[in-house]
């Protein structure tokens, strides 16, 4: 690097979640570091934990660096040759209909218009859908119900602006933790009142005034009586379509909440109380057989009392990918079409067509996800592309999904990385650039259109996902349609469209981009959607107007209908956790963000836990008709009786029986076809194991035992082990597992069953194995820092010698801070607020991600 010029940093946007925050990222020798756009509106500056690692994950290390083919390295023209020839000969001899697309809302706008374009237009099939399907389909469907268009009417400053924010189904403190910063921060600032709808306790409840931990689907019920409250009230402030139907449906609906009669009451009068009302919602509203309707029901109260489309109040729904909105915008989903434009209405059919020139426009609706893979399991579809996605680990059905893959006539995968479990199954695959390297836009919850820039050059041979796809569709004979050799040339394409959107009266518009070039593309500053000559940015149906033929809203009559039944006595919630993004390809990567959680586990409520005799760190054993997961339990009261919760980020790479989509149902809402991914009922059992062990090792482990999970150390990595019957030589086994001829050094206590073993090769510690009859009781991050260290035999008392702290269970990533610290320090030094902790120690002081927990520390000291 020229000694004279420091590297400047690069504006681009994080490629986690939805809230899309503003990265400056500087080039350093090594890598990249992170900090926070102050210039960015959705964050001003803030990143979450994920976002500041983001340096951490941009190694080669796992990524695809060539095109394979059958598990060989091939050349790019071998293989886009063999992608494009069997498409092509697929389609000849068996219809459009016959290959299928299955995308991402982790694609940039670009990708994902290029992919629609390919599918919709010149293959001539609507066979392309989208991991948001999994994930925002019923909220465009129910959008589209109410308000004639898929349009979230607000922005995040509305949850500022708010007395009323109430969170249903969503764990915004984990899954979208700028936007819960900047509403704890307006809280803290005005006390806006908030209010958790979650069967669970989640660490969102640390700033709720009022927590309604209802029976599990019964939102619906909820926001009828919320609404049949609202009629009494006299609240009733408008008049849309379809009020009296709804209000009647309202009227009759039973409580079915589970909560208690003063619960209720405080959430009536706290969301009528107050004008300024934010309803946001997520993924348990949307993840439901009956996920529409539960949308509907939240976008009546709204609806009915006018607090829609103005300042502080409106139904917000919280986009999870860092593109979900971008997919919706160019059509991502296999029942629509580019612009917000219908795939089912003739005349916007062939405004698209004409626009594209396009020889074979999809003349209906194609396959949603579910439909898709049991196509591609019945061999309707005999070519299929998978790009950005993971459904062998994400879909529902998971084991169904994984071997329908296996066994299609011709899979493509697109991915970053090497080794998922959906690129296992793969006969073609295709190494894509990542985040860092790629170069286009994105779409956040607020309709902010962002630019992610380039910031390092391709991994490998890896290439753009527009320009795979772009070159698929040269080399199936479109090329003039696919000729773009910029990524501004395909946004200029798609906002031209958009402007002929706009002309048949679509919401989205950003027809002013039309004439953007590369430079005026390169400088774009972030902006809000629509963008035309009609109307710019700002809010949606403030002024009474919709997208409907009536131009009025529509309100619908919602019957709640309880979640489908199953012969199981449990139901299993799914979700998230802090540290970790969906089935983890990158987030794995980080020391700072694997060990928050290190496990797949299951929160499990006391009573539950005692009924089946698990006690806390006990492993589970979950199983229903279709699939079986072993996990570890977590009792806290945290969890509803009857309603475990279980984590969705492992997987066969990770912890192979802790894949949780083996376990979830194909059941789908049957507007939006979204599945039911948080209540898929289980039965619960322990698990009887002989031996657990505790492991780390410098180099990449072996996979041992009928239970495992590894992550990530600064220094090598870790796992947690168990089994149902006892190896023959544990000698043996460590050398096996740690890839070393060097025979290890052996403890044991023949009393309490308990054996150590440590490898040292050249004075180094290359791996350490701790068995016992239980979970091994020794601290795992003492462990872990002896790792490739020259302690020797020190490593097998397992712990710190008695005058060494040691830091215990991590809480704060960003400083790598342990409970046994915090804990610590607050009974020394005599803390009692997060404020203070922050000071002393630091933690919680940067992304704030933790600060939940340090309040459950504070009170544990109590
Ligand atoms: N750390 C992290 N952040 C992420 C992601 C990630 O993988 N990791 N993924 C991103 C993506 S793609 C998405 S879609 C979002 C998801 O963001 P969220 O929707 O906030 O996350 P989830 O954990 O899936 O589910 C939210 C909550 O729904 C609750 N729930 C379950 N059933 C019901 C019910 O019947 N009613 C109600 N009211 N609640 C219920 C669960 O208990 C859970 O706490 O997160 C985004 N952000
Ligand atoms: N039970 C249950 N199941 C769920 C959910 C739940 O709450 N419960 N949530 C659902 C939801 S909301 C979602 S969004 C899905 C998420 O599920 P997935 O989309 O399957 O999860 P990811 O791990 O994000 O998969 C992204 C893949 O793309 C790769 N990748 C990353 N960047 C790029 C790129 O630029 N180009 C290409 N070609 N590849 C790239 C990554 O390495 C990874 O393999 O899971 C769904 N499944
Ligand atoms: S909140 Fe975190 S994960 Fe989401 S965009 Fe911001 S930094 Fe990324
Ligand atoms: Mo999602």
């Amino acid at each position: 690097m020229n000694m004279l010029s420091q590297p400047r940093p690069i504006r681009t946007t994080c490629p986690y979640c939805g809230v899309g925050c503003g990265i400056l990222a500087t080039p350093t020798e090594g890598g990249l570091t992170i900090a926070g756009d102050p210039d960015h509106p959705a964050n001003k500056g803030r990143l979450c934990v994920k976002g500041s690692a983001l340096g951490e994950t941009v190694g080669l290390a796992g990524r695809l660096l060539t095109p394979r083919i059958h598990g060989r390295d091939a050349n790019w023209d071998e293989a886009l040759a063999m992608v494009a020839d069997r498409f092509s000969r697929t389609i000849a001899e068996h219809g459009p209909d016959s290959v299928a697309l299955y995308v991402s809302g982790q694609l940039l706008t670009e990708d994902y218009y290029v992919a629609n374009k390919l599918m919709k237009g010149f293959i001539g099939s609507a066979n392309i859908d989208t991991n948001s399907r999994l994930c925002m389909a019923s909220s465009v469907a129910g959008h589209k119900r109410a308000f004639g268009s898929d349009t979230v009417p607000g922005l995040y400053e509305d949850l500022e602006l708010a007395d009323t924010v109430v969170l249903v189904g969503s764990n915004l403190a984990w899954c979208h933790p700028v936007l819960y910063q900047r509403l704890a921060a307006a809280r803290e600032a005005r006390g806006t009142k908030v209010i958790v709808v979650d069967p669970r306790r989640t660490a969102t409840c640390d700033i709720a005034d009022l927590h309604l931990p209802l029976a599990p689907g019964a939102d619906a019920a909820l926001f009828n009586l919320l609404l049949a409250q609202i009629d009494r009230r006299g609240l009733i402030a408008t008049q849309p379509d379809g009020m009296a139907e709804a209000l009647a449906a309202a009227h009759a609906t039973p409580d079915t909440t589970g909560l208690s009669a003063q619960d209720l009451a405080a959430f009536v009068d706290m969301w009528t109380g107050n004008e300024r009302v934010v309803t946001v919602y997520s993924q348990g509203i949307n993840q439901s057989d009956s996920g529409t309707d539960k949308v509907n029901a939240i976008i009546n109260c709204h609806l009915a009392t006018g607090r829609i489309g103005r300042a502080g109040m409106g139904p917000f729904s919280v986009t999870g990918q860092p593109n979900a909105m971008g997919g919706r915008e160019v059509g991502g989903l296999s029942n629509m079409l580019a612009c917000h434009l219908d795939i089912e209405n003739a005349s916007h059919r062939d405004a698209v067509g004409a626009f594209w020139q396009a020889p074979r426009m999809a003349a209906r609706p194609g396959l949603k996800a579910v439909d898709m893979f049991r196509a591609v399991e019945d061999g309707r579809i005999k070519a299929l592309w998978i790009i950005c996605t993971n459904p062998a680990v994400s879909m529902p059905e998971a084991d169904r999904v994984a071997k329908a893959i296996a066994g299609c006539d011709f899979v493509v995968v697109s991915d970053m990385m090497a080794q998922t479990d959906t690129t296992r199954l793969a006969h073609v695959l295709l190494p894509a650039t990542g985040w860092g390297e790629k170069d286009g836009t994105v779409t956040n919850s607020e309709r902010r259109i962002s630019r992610q820039r380039r910031t390092m050059p391709p991994a490998g041979q890896a290439r753009d996902d527009w320009r795979i796809i772009a070159e698929i569709g040269r080399r199936m004979g479109w090329q003039d349609s696919f000729g773009w050799t910029h990524p501004a040339q395909v946004f200029a394409e798609h906002a031209a469209l958009s402007g002929i959107a706009g002309d048949l009266g679509s919401d989205f518009d950003i027809s002013d981009l039309a004439g953007i070039g590369a430079a005026e593309y390169e400088a774009m500053a972030p902006f809000l959607w629509p963008q035309s000559a009609r109307r710019k940015g700002g809010r949606f149906f403030g002024d009474g107007r919709f997208h409907t033929p009536s131009g009025k809203a529509r309100m619908l009559p919602i019957v709640p209908r309880p979640p489908t039944g199953g012969p199981h006595p449990f139901r299993l919630n799914t979700g998230r956790v802090r540290d970790h993004w969906h089935t983890m390809t990158r987030t794995g990567l980080s020391p700072r963000l694997a060990l928050h959680l290190s496990e797949p586990f299951l929160e499990l409520h006391p009573s539950d836990a005692a009924q089946l005799g698990l006690l806390d760190g006990a492993l589970a054993q979950v199983t229903n008709t279709q699939g079986r997961a072993v996990l570890r339990v977590n009792v806290t009261d945290r969890a509803r009786p009857g309603h475990p919760f279980a984590p969705i980020h492992w997987t066969g790479q990770t912890a192979p029986t802790g894949r949780i989509g083996a376990l979830v149902p194909g059941d789908v809402d049957p507007v939006s076809g979204q599945p039911a991914l948080k209540s898929a009922t289980v039965a619960i059992a322990p698990f009887a194991a002989k031996w657990h062990a505790f492991a780390v090792s410098a180099r990449p482990m072996a996979r041992f035992g009928d239970y495992s999970a590894s992550a990530v150390l600064a220094k090598g990595w870790q796992a947690e082990m168990a089994g149902s019957s006892q190896p023959a030589d544990w000698a043996r086994t460590a050398e096996g597992l740690f890839g070393s001829a060097v025979p290890p050094l052996v403890m044991r206590d023949d009393r309490r069953g308990i054996l150590r073993l440590a490898v040292i090769e050249d004075d180094r510690l290359v791996g350490a194995l701790f068995v016992a009859p239980e979970r091994p009781d020794i601290s795992r991050s003492h462990v872990a820092a002896l790792l490739g260290g020259d302690g020797g035999l020190g490593v097998l008392a397992g712990r710190p010698a008695s005058d060494m702290p040691d830091g215990g269970a991590m809480v704060c990533a960003c400083f790598g801070i342990g409970a046994n610290t915090i804990l610590q320090a607050i009974a020394t030094q005599k803390l009692v607020s997060v404020e203070q902790i922050g000071k002393a120690l630091g933690a919680g002081t940067n992304c704030g991600s933790c600060r939940p927990e340090l309040r459950d520390l504070l009170a544990a000291a109590d």
